[in-house]
Order: C-alpha cells, then structure tokens, then sequence
C-alpha cells in the first residue's frame, strides 16, 4: 500500500486500539471478539470516508477525525464512570443541556483521560521535528480513493450483515458490547427513526383491570387509611440525589439527615421505596409522582409531549377545590418545566424568575434555605383565604457535585472523609435536611404543619457507578457490604399525616405508586384515571418497572430486583442472589407489557389533548 494510504491504516489502528482499551474498561473481557472486527469495520467506513471525501492530501483529514472519535470515545467513557451506562444515541441528543452542568463534568473530570488523544499530541510533535515528503506526487489519487471506497463499503456490508446475524437487543451496554460501540450509534439513530408507539392503538387494553391483571393484583375493597388527610393541604418535597442509606446513618456522632429522621418517628416510613426516572431525572421524578405514569423510554417526558393534559395529582385535588403550585429555584427552562408544569395542571410555578438567585448554591440557583422560606408566604396566604392547596417543593442545592459554600456547611467532617466526594455529598444532604429542618419549624410556626400532609422522597441516585467503585470501603464500613444496583434506586418515602401514628410500612413501592396512595389518603376515588401505581399501603404486591438508566425490562417485585441479561435476581433486604430463572422471564415480559401500554396510553393522551 502507498504512503498515503499507509496513513489511513495507521490511524484506523491507532484508534482501533484506544476503542478497545475504552471496550476493556466498559465490558466484560469474554465480549471482546468478534465485537472488535465490527469495531474495525466502522473505523475503516470512517477514516475511509474521510479520506474519499477529503480533497485535502496531508495528515490533517486524519488527525481531525482522531481528535473526534477521541472526543467521543472521552465522553464514552466519563458518562459510563457516572452513570453506569452506554452513552447511546438518546442521550448523545441531550447534550445542549451539558452547558447548564459544567460543574459536574469538570468534577467528574479526569486528566487521565487525556491519554486518549496521546497519540495526536505525538503525532503533532513528530512533524514538528521531521518534515514529512510530499507522498502524493506520483501517486494516481483517483485509483486510490476508488479502491478506498471498495474496502469502505466492503466494511459497511460487514456491520449491515452483523446486524442481521446479531438481531442485536435494544438494550444499550449490549448493543454497543456486540456490534461495536460505533455502530451501535447507526443503529440507534436509524432505529429512532421508527414510531415509538404503534398506529393503530389497541385502545381496548387501556382498562385498569388490565392493568392490575398485568400486575397480578387485586383491588382493595376496605383500604386502611382511606381519607386520613382529607382536605388537608398537601407539601410534597423532593429531595434532589437523596439516596435512602442517608437516612439514620450517623458519620463522627452525628446524623446526616436529623430532621428528616425526626419526621420519620411520626410518619408512615416506606424503606423499600425506588425511583423510577427515565433520562429527565428530576423532571422525570416529577412527572411519574403527579401521573402514575411510566417515563418515556428515553428522552426527558418533559420535552416531548406539549400543550397535552395529563390526568395528575393537580387535577385531582383541584376537583376537589384545592389549589396546585410547585416550587424549584433553577430556571423552569432547564428540562422544559415550563412545558410541563401547564401540562401537569399546576395553577402556577415559581422558578428562578421568583427566587432572583438569591443565595445562590452553585450555579443552579437559590439554596434550598431560600426555596423553602420565600413559598412560606404563599402557603400562608392560601391558608388565610381558607384555600386548600397542593404544594410541590424541589430541592437543589444537595446537586452533583455536591459542592455546599463553607458558610453553608454544618457537618463536622472526620479528616479521612475531609475533601472527599463522599465528604461532599454527606455535607450536602445534610445542608438539604437543614433547610427542611427550618421549614418544618416555619410550618409549624404559621400553623401550616397541624392542617397539611407533608409527603418527602428521594428523586434519583446521588452515588455514580464510579463514584461506587471509588468509595467501597466507606460503604462497607456503613453497610456490610457494597453499593450495589439496588441503593442506587432506593431512595427514602416518607407520609407524614397530621393525627396518624407513626409506622414502618416494609411494602414495595415506587414514585409512580404515589399518586394512588395519595389519593387513598385523602379519601378520593380514582374511577376516572388510569393508574399504572397502586396504593403501597394497601397492596403489599408489586411490579415496577425502570428505564433508561436500566435495560427495558428491569423490575422489582415485592422481594426482588431483576435486570434482564441477568441470570439471577437479587433480594431486596438482602442483595444476595436470587435464582428462579423462569420466573424472571416471565415477569420481565409482564413488566414490559406494563410499560408499553403506559407508552400506548402516553400516546393516547397526546392524540386526544
Ligand atoms: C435542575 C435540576 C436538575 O433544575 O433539577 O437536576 P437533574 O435532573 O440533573 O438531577
Ligand atoms: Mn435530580
């Protein structure tokens, strides 16, 4: 092969070997073959592309192309370290939010993942130091670059059959594992292209005995608890990145979350209680807990559906003369919530534009202080014009990377957890459960606390797969053992009812189960909605789904997690493996009927907004 030509395979080889270090770090090591000729097929379509379609001879086409597979194979590799998942396609298209989270990619940030463009730097020096010739000359340029096409489109061949032989799995770490973490790309976009919901809509399974048929459950004829808040305000808090190890846990003699511990002594506690986000995280969290409905499979729900109306918890109460308003001092921008709040019912929200970043934490906006005393006010202007209300209150500054200003910080540090990610994001929730300590001293104050419902839960993960890894000893010191799968989901469900006696309710539930239990609670019959939770008090079966983060088809049942790939389960008390392979299949096609016929619903709501 001639110079030029050379040039091409050198640089194909180059990045084939940084892919496959990138595919070491991420798979598992008996995935790697035949996986990397598919690896090696894509990187000839590349370069060889690049080389045809370039008129430019020198080595710059190449070096360029390097430094974007690099840049790709970098953000690879980082978003894996947090999320513990493929950067697929999906989430590649959400990457103009990545300016609005600067801090937590520096923070993630690693130099040692500069070694991905080693070989470019070096490169850039050799030619510093030794001119190259110019190889063209003498070279018939046309004949080359035909035969570059021929091998270029051999290779694409080669990925187009490998999809028809692999029937690749729409699970993303799979897909990217089988086909090539390149060609997984292709797939999915040319995929994506397809409707997410079918056509014609089997409206008929749209029937909430369906539903519970799925689910395997029954209706309670005489629920406990039915109308114990009745006609009392409701505050919902949730709590950003707030894990449920957090709660009780003690570091240096003192308690993470004081206040939200105290709160428990009084309230229904939900310790097996599971966030069901899809990739809008929090603006997930807030439309699963107002709906009852499923997240989307991928793309934030927020974004997606506009001007539709969703039967919500907003609704629900307004119909019986309450009043729906939700806090959260980031701008209503970021995720689209000023898209989704109208969709959701709300009466009103109030975003940056009310908080003015007044004491700011990061550069998210106003500290969780602010968020909460500046809607006291509001909820006590509701309360004087007898106006019952339905509050939503979101914190923020307990936000990866949990960096709280020194003023701000009330935990007492041990040197070892001293300027460390667990230091921070324990120094971080423990501001979080600060700032609830003084609004629950404010609600009692105004008289607010003897007349409302507060409901507290945990809104997603705040420990990364890396994070994980990282920190073991410190989990095992806490835990007896490692940070698995299952604390990432587990995140704390706390119902605090005025007159109810205090309770540890070992149920299973999820945030799309509190909008029934809601409604349970304050004695409100849901004949019109079609719900895909159910009321965790009363039933103590459950199957809940999870997406996105997790391969379509994971679920928990009430005393297991399974993901599908798996071979075995794992029990929820005590992460240890479970076998009942069988049984797993099963359920993992029943959680995927569910799911889908949430999405059919989703489709439905849209189609008759
Ligand atoms: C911003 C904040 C984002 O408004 O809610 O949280 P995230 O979705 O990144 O957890
Ligand atoms: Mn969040």
């Amino acid at each position: 092969m001639r110079f030029l030509a050379g040039r091409l395979q050198l640089f194909t080889i180059i990045v084939l070997i940084k892919i496959l270090v990138v595919r070491t770090h991420i798979f598992s090591l008996t995935h790697q073959f035949p996986a990397a000729l598919l690896e090696l097929a894509s990187l000839i379509v590349v370069f060889g592309l690049a080389d045809v379609l370039s008129s430019r001879r020198g080595i710059s086409k190449f070096l360029v192309v390097d430094f974007l597979l690099s840049t790709y194979l970098l953000s690879t590799v980082m978003y894996y370290n947090h999320f513990g998942r493929f950067l697929d396609y999906h989430a590649i298209t959400q990457a103009p939010l990545l300016k609005d989270i600067g801090e937590s990619v520096i923070a993630i940030f690693s130099f040692s993942y500069l070694f991905l463009y080693l070989d470019i730097f070096l490169i850039i020096i050799f030619l510093q130091i030794f001119k190259l010739p110019n190889i063209s000359r003498g070279i018939n340029l046309r004949k080359n670059k035909r035969k570059t096409l021929v091998i270029c489109c051999s290779a694409l061949a080669l990925i187009l059959v490998s999809y028809k032989v692999y029937q690749p799995k729409d699970i993303p770490m799979v897909l990217a594992q089988d086909v090539g973490i390149l060609n997984a790309q292709l797939y999915q976009a040319f995929h994506s292209l397809r409707k997410e919901a079918p056509e014609d809509l089997p409206l008929d399974a749209l029937h909430q005995a369906n539903i519970e048929r799925i689910k395997q459950i029954n209706p309670v004829s005489w629920p406990k608890y039915f109308g114990a808040a009745k006609d009392k305000n409701l505050i919902l808090i949730q709590l950003e990145s707030t894990e449920n190890f957090v709660v009780g846990l003690s570091v240096n003699g003192q308690e993470i979350t004081p206040n939200l511990n105290k709160i428990i002594k009084e309230s229904l506690y939900f310790p097996h209680f599971y966030a069901q986000i899809g990739q809008g995280n929090t603006s997930d969290a807030e439309f699963v807990t107002n709906t009852s409905i499923y997240p989307r499979p991928r793309g934030a729900i927020s974004t997606g559906y506009t001007g539709v109306k969703y039967p919500s918890l907003p609704r629900l109460l307004q119909s019986k003369g309450y009043k729906a308003v939700t806090f959260h001092p980031n701008t209503a921008t970021f995720w689209r919530r000023d898209n989704l709040y109208p969709c959701l019912g709300f009466d009103s929200y109030f975003d940056e534009s009310f908080y003015q970043n007044e004491d700011p934490v990061g550069r998210w906006g106003s500290s969780d202080e602010i968020l909460f005393k500046k809607a006291v006010p509001i909820l006590q202007e509701f309360a004087k014009q007898n106006q019952k209300f339905y509050a939503s209150l979101i914190t923020l500054s307990s936000h990866h990377p949990y960096l709280i200003p020194e003023s701000k910080k009330k935990l007492d540090l041990a040197p070892d957890l001293q300027n460390t990610f667990i230091g921070d994001y324990l120094t971080a929730i423990n501001y979080e459960d600060f700032a609830l300590g003084l609004f629950i001293n404010d609600l009692k104050d105004t008289g607010l606390w003897d007349n409302s419902m507060i409901v507290i839960f945990g809104d997603h993960f705040g420990i990364s797969k890396n994070e994980e890894t990282d920190n073991q000893d410190f989990f095992t010191s806490i835990l007896g053992r490692e940070h698995d799968y299952l604390d990432a989901l587990n995140v704390p469900l706390v119902i605090r009812i005025p007159g109810v006696k205090s309770k540890i309710i070992e149920n299973v539930g999820g945030q799309i189960d509190i909008l029934p239990t809601l409604a349970n609670l304050f004695g409100i019959y849901l004949d019109d909605y079609l719900i895909f939770g159910q009321d965790i008090i009363n039933q103590d079966r459950n199957l809940l789904g999870f997406r996105f983060y997790y391969p379509e088809g994971t679920y928990i049942s009430s005393s297991y997690l399974y993901i599908p790939g798996n071979k075995v389960g794992q029990n929820i008390e005590t992460h240890e493996a479970v076998q009942n392979i069988e049984l797993f299949l099963k359920e993992e096609q029943q959680i995927k009927n569910l799911m889908q016929l949430s999405d059919i619903y989703l489709e439905y709501i849209k189609k008759n907004k």
